[in-house]
């Protein structure tokens, strides 16, 4: 079969999953040749098993609002591949929320898992709850019924979600208390747990000090670094946060955050106070960053545009899937962009990529720039099976050292020339080869 053939095949079986049929074709490109040249692969039909998920659990989630009234939304779990551990990934809560994107998280998470070294199969899970302008109590009460019926499903040796979008420190809390009031267990079973109760330090700042890494690992190529540099960043949440803080700590300046409303332009630079002023905002529950300029008025607020429009060294998207298109990696380039580092899940486009790639703008996808956040949720899980916890430096060391690994490991499978490494191509590669090595030892199941 020639990819072409496999891909018309996937895309008949999918053919309403637009986003996972986008993670499916990035991941084939790059690793077909490497498929087709291992005969034992293609004889185990590693390929058509892989881009199938091992299961998925879709459910009814009723709850009940402040007034009264009975609300309901749809929960899911992608059981995706469990080839190399548990099933590891997180649970995103936003209204966008469906099959597709659970499944191109799902995929995508297992070739992340595998390069973060750990054992971790790959998983993701979500519901299109929209917690904009919910009270606490609504969303206690919605945790707690998706849990009645998730706890079945998972557990520390089986599946072992976190958060993702809309889901932090307060919503694993609200989910790990019902679990342990059902199973009567006190357990590994979430990561991202607060830090008297399981969780690991480092793990809240891991995905945005992880993607911070990596893309000084990039630099790092080119005897350059962080410091001077002007850093446009999307979005104001728990990524956009860690990646501010150990941007500044290295001595780049972030001028831009943003939100669903527009983006902030803050040329003196987001730092200081300022970052930690981030986590105010996204605690109001409103999903908007205007009130950004009211608090620092030297600040402007853009109403309805991305970041990417803002001349800057490195761009390094941390909110969504595709909020980068062709025409933003278009201005970026022109504007002369060194390196963007992709640290939210498939933040750009095929085509985005691609304007990338040939103006030999060293670009990283985000399975490999921001693998630091489940990394040390692999961390919490051996803290909590030894039922110890290590220093926040002993964490950030193992953060770093596994940062380190996967950039050589993208480097090692990805190099073009002397000058430029295809960081798409090299994270696919050693992400598969893990997984597909391990699907070969198990046998057809
Ligand atoms: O996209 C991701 O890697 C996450 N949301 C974190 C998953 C995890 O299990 O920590």
């Amino acid at each position: 079969m020639t990819k072409k053939e496999f891909m018309n095949e996937v895309i008949a079986k999918n053919s309403n999953e637009a986003e996972f049929l986008q993670a499916v074709e990035e991941v084939i490109d790059s690793v077909w040749d490497v498929y087709e040249n291992n005969p034992s692969f293609v004889e185990a039909n590693i390929m058509g098993r892989i881009v199938e998920p091992e299961r998925v659990i879709m459910f009814r989630v009723p709850w009940v609002n402040d007034k009264g009234e009975v609300n309901v939304n749809r929960g899911f779990r992608v059981e995706f591949n469990s080839a190399i551990g548990p099933y590891k990934g997180g649970l995103r809560f936003h209204p966008s929320v469906n099959l597709s994107i659970l499944k191109f998280l799902g995929f995508e998470q297992t070739f992340k898992n595998s390069l973060t070294t750990l054992p971790m199969g790959g998983g993701k899970g979500g519901s299109d709850f929209d917690a904009k302008g919910k009270s606490d109590g609504e969303i206690m009460r919605f945790c707690q019924s998706f849990m009645m019926e998730l706890f079945r499903h998972i557990g520390p040796n089986t599946d072992v979600p976190a958060g993702d979008i809309g889901v932090g420190g307060r919503e694993i809390g609200f989910l790990f208390g019902m679990y342990k009031k059902i199973r009567n267990e006190f357990t590994g079973v979430l990561t991202g747990k607060g830090r008297n109760w399981g969780g690991s330090l480092v793990r809240p700042e891991a995905t945005g000090f992880g993607a911070t890494y990596f893309a000084k690992s990039m630099l790092a190529t080119k005897n350059d670094s962080f410091e001077g540099k002007l850093v446009t960043l999307s979005g104001f949440g728990n990524v956009t946060w860690g990646a501010a803080l150990k941007i500044t700590e290295l001595g780049g300046k972030v001028i831009t955050i943003s939100g669903p409303d527009g983006y902030i332009l803050d040329e003196e630079g987001v730092s200081g106070e300022k970052i930690e002023y981030l986590l105010e905002l996204r605690a109001s529950n409103n999903d908007v960053v205007a009130p950004y300029v009211e608090e620092y008025p030297n600040a402007k607020f853009i109403p309805g545009k991305r970041p990417w429009e803002v001349k800057c060294d490195i761009a390094m998207p941390c909110a969504i899937q595709n909020e980068l298109d062709e025409d933003d990696a278009k201005l970026l380039a022109n504007n002369g962009v060194i390196c963007v580092a992709e640290a939210s899940n498939m933040g750009c486009t095929p085509e985005a990529i691609k304007v990338f790639f040939d103006a030999k703008v060293d670009f990283a996808p985000g399975k490999a720039v921001n693998a630091g956040g489940v990394a040390v949720s692999g961390l919490e899980m051996s803290q909590n099976s030894m039922r110890y916890n290590w220093t926040a430096e002993e964490v950030d060391e193992r953060l770093k050292t596994i940062m380190a690994d996967i950039h050589s490991a993208c480097v090692a499978n990805g190099r073009v020339d002397e000058n430029f490494v295809d960081y798409v191509k090299g994270a696919n590669i050693a992400g598969f080869l893990k997984v597909a090595n391990a699907m070969l030892d198990q046998g057809v199941v």
